[in-house]
């Protein structure tokens, strides 16, 4: 159920990460109009290691112009073709928030955010957790 609708809401949650800044192209300002996100192909990798997605940001630029550049990744945990986890990248690839869906419900059950270092839990306790990011 985390496929598709539960992507866009997650990325409405926790942003994107990779919005180019406007630039100027023959005397003119180019600045990022709209994108469109598009999976990449599954890797399956080797169990019990989850299945990862690349999904990609294409970006059309007001001239026209455009840039594509992998903004999430989907984790495919329990292997049954939904993703339990989507990590947000940012602009050098590296993931800063985290939107979890334990329960495989579709719905979103917890966001991390590294730039905050709390976990927002959705639950009848709710509440913040801090958390450390680790660094391999
Ligand atoms: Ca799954
Ligand atoms: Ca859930």
């Amino acid at each position: 159920m985390f496929k598709i609708c539960t992507l866009a809401c997650a990325i409405l949650v926790i942003g994107c990460a990779t919005t180019p800044e406007p630039q100027m192209v023959e005397s003119k300002v180019v600045s990022p109009a709209f994108y469109t996100l598009k999976e990449g192909a599954v890797i399956p990798n080797k169990a019990p290691l989850p299945s990862q997605t690349k999904i990609f940001v294409n970006w059309t630029y007001s001239d026209g112009g455009k840039s594509s550049q992998e903004g999430f990744r989907g984790w495919d945990i329990d292997r049954d073709g939904n993703f339990d986890m989507l990590e947000a990248l940012d602009a050098e690839g590296k993931p800063y928030m985290w939107a979890y869906d334990f329960d495989g419900n579709g719905v979103i059950d917890a966001v991390a955010d590294s730039s905050t270092k709390k976990a927002k839990i959705n639950s009848a306790q709710g509440g913040d957790l801090p958390f450390e990011v680790a660094h391999h």
